[in-house]
């Protein structure tokens, strides 16, 4: 269902209505809609067309069980066990056939393709999910707060409360299915006390109404549960996943939530992770924790996903030997083939946190016989905030066309799905910026179809979500495709990171992590900065790597530029392959990204009257406090190096010394 009259942005889904003569050819399509199939999921993509029919058409399809020769569009079920679709279309029929997932994706393709001007008629399409797990985490709390939120509060909980589905949770849902989500989690990973019972009788009841709404479209509901539950919650004295008495626990724990949700997904679990707890408490290792709750929910075919973000957070700085980039490895590596079937170990992207540039993480080569899901951040904690556009999907594809070695293929060949840290909230447009829409989109369309271009996917939201007009799908285009580099350009370029403010993520301070106990450092010094990763000189992270890359990352000589002060520790004037010294790179970079974010405002101001005008004063308005934050960034980080190393910029640029 639409409702016209929602206090929330519609995003892709609004279905621009204001040019009826857009659709005046695929009008006769809309009169039929024949339904080959019964199952709850055909009926929802009959209302989505019915849905669209009403708003851009202003007609009623009839609905029906059989072809009566009229012209339409038939939605022919089929067996497969796999969520793809075909659409085909003659002058008469178009036709959507898969399973009842395929046909209702189908359908949103077919809708967004209706919506994007593409012609309808001698169509013939057929796709397959790349991946069975597209999932997204909420990192939401019972108190309405989202960690690292920035697009308001929590649509699922309040004031210790859960909420009630309705509307909003059904347009989520919706808008997640229309780019293939298949699965969430709606509360935090770090789970505290209040949020510990939502797997217990006194919340089920109302999580089940989240995990209906989902079904509808096709949607799994799990949750984060907290790995010392037996003792949050239960009584007992230990959660030792050793324990025949925490065994029990679980199992019951697990039969009560199947009794509620029939179709439950599973628990998503932060373990031994920034202070949560975890196995190691008891001396066990993650397998053993791991296959404790799969042991309690295979017989409901639940999921345990278990995260790989495990590393010790209370480090010395003054060790620099020690590198938190290899504590995943380290930690699950020696796991491999230890974990049942049904536990799939959810991978960052990167082996630090979701900064703006870093090496893809080894641990996705380094576990042939595991299950694996790659994580990704759309939130944007450390990547603006969504005050800021930097438009994500450049980067996500290069972890999942990351190169592991020849024999063994790329990121995208070894997972079995992608999961990623939400966007939204309960603010207007979804999101805090509204072109961080866009990320949510591409996330669901890369997990869908890893090989689709930041462009094409750029493309398809701008013409479903903003406007079909050429000179503004241009524009946002090459706004949303640079932003990821630009603001690379005026924080922390060459793979350094960091540099943030400490524990807000929003802002420079070049020093607020180097001497914190995170793991999180820079090292400059007077005369370089950067981290030694090496094994000839370092901490020895490049063994984590196969041959090929273990070669490109440990030789200065050949080591990426855009990574090179994740790998090494160089000289200011060492010289990059680019021709400029580490330091002339650095001044440039910061006032290059300062003037790119200078021609964002001019391109966008360009769009003043060509699209909604609320849209436009937002992102207006977003775009001065990006610029702003962009000025900060450049003077602190100049200024910084520029007294570290006595170095001048040869641009002669103002640097306040
Ligand atoms: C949910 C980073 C964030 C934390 C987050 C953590 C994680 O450290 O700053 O807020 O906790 O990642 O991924 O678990």
């Amino acid at each position: 269902m639409i409702l016209d009259n929602m206090e929330m942005s519609e995003c892709w889904l609004g279905y621009d209505t204001g040019n009826k003569e857009q659709y005046k050819d695929i009008e006769k399509y809309f009169g039929y809609i024949h339904i080959n199939g019964s199952d709850a999921l055909l009926n929802t993509a009959a209302e989505e067309i019915t849905a669209f029919a009403a708003r851009a058409l202003n007609i009623t399809p009839v609905v029906d069980a059989s072809s009566d020769g009229s012209d339409g569009i038939v939605l022919d079920c089929t067996d497969s066990d796999t969520d793809g679709f075909a659409i085909s279309s003659d002058s008469h029929l178009i036709t959507v056939s898969g399973n009842p997932h395929g046909i209702l994706y189908g359908v949103f393709r077919l809708l967004n393709m209706t919506v994007s001007g593409k012609s309808l008629d001698g169509i013939s399409i057929s796709e397959q999910p790349a991946y069975k797990i597209r999932m997204i985490n909420h990192w939401d709390n019972a108190s309405g707060e989202i960690e690292r939120g920035y697009a308001g509060k929590s649509i699922f909980f309040s004031n210790d409360e859960i909420l009630k589905s309705g509307d909003r949770i059904d347009f989520y849902a919706r808008m997640l299915a229309s780019v293939g989500i298949n699965a969430l989690t709606i509360n935090n990973v770090n789970v505290h006390h209040t949020e510990s019972y939502f797997i217990a009788e006194k919340c089920l009841k109302s999580i089940a109404d989240f995990a209906c709404s989902f079904r509808k479209y096709g949607i799994k509901l799990f949750l984060s549960a907290n790995y010392a539950s037996p003792i949050e919650i239960g009584g007992l004295d230990t959660a030792d996943p050793l324990d025949s008495g925490v065994q029990d626990w679980w199992n019951k724990a697990v039969r009560t939530v199947y009794s509620f949700i029939p179709d439950f997904g599973g628990f998503l679990i932060k373990a031994d992770s920034e202070n949560r707890p975890g196995p190691f408490t008891y001396g066990r290792n993650h397998a053993d924790g791991a296959n404790m709750l799969a042991r309690a929910l295979e017989p409901f075919s639940g999921t345990v996903i278990w995260r790989c973000f495990v590393y010790n957070c209370h480090l010395d700085w003054r060790d620099r030997s020690i590198d938190r980039a290899k504590a995943a490895y380290d930690c699950f590596k020696p796991l491999d083939g230890k974990f049942m079937p049904n536990v799939m170990l959810q991978i960052k992207n990167g082996p630090m946190d979701f900064q703006i540039r870093e090496a893809t993480s080894p641990l996705f080569g380094a576990m042939p016989n595991t299950n694996k899901l790659a994580e990704f951040q759309i939130a944007q904690e450390y990547t603006g905030q969504q005050k800021h556009v930097c438009f994500l999907a450049r980067m996500w594809k290069e972890c999942l066309d990351f190169n592991i070695s020849d024999d063994i293929g790329c990121v995208k060949d070894v997972i079995r799905g992608v999961a990623a840290v939400s966007n939204i909230g309960d603010s207007f447009y979804w999101t805090g910026h509204p072109l961080a829409q866009a990320n949510l989109y591409a996330f669901g369309r890369l997990g869908w179809n890893p090989s689709l271009t930041p462009e094409q996917i750029a493309e398809e939201y701008i013409r479903s979500a903003i406007s079909n007009d050429t000179t503004v799908v241009n524009a946002v285009k090459d706004i949303l495709c640079s932003s990821r580099r630009v603001y690379e350009k005026y924080t922390t370029p060459l793979g350094i990171g960091w540099m943030v403010t400490p524990h807000y993520h929003y802002g420079p301070s070049v020093d607020g992590y180097e001497y914190s106990p995170w793991g999180t450092y820079h090292y400059a010094d007077r005369d370089g900065m950067g981290v030694d990763r090496t094994v000839k000189s370092g901490t020895g992270y490049t063994a984590q790597y196969f041959e090929n890359n273990m070669k490109l990352y440990e030789d200065i000589e050949i080591c990426p530029d855009d990574l090179l002060l994740f790998f090494h520790h160089v000289p200011y004037t060492h010289v990059l392959h680019c021709g400029k010294t580490v330091m002339q790179y650095f001044y440039d970079s910061h006032f290059e990204g300062v003037e790119d974010v200078q021609r964002f405002i001019d391109v966008w101001s360009g769009l003043s009257g060509k699209i909604d005008k609320k849209y436009f004063d937002k992102v207006s308005d977003l775009l001065s406090v990006q610029y702003a934050s962009a000025v900060d960034w450049r003077d602190q980080v100049n200024t910084y190096f520029y007294r570290k190393s006595g170095i001048d910029d040869n641009g002669a640029r103002k640097i306040y010394k």
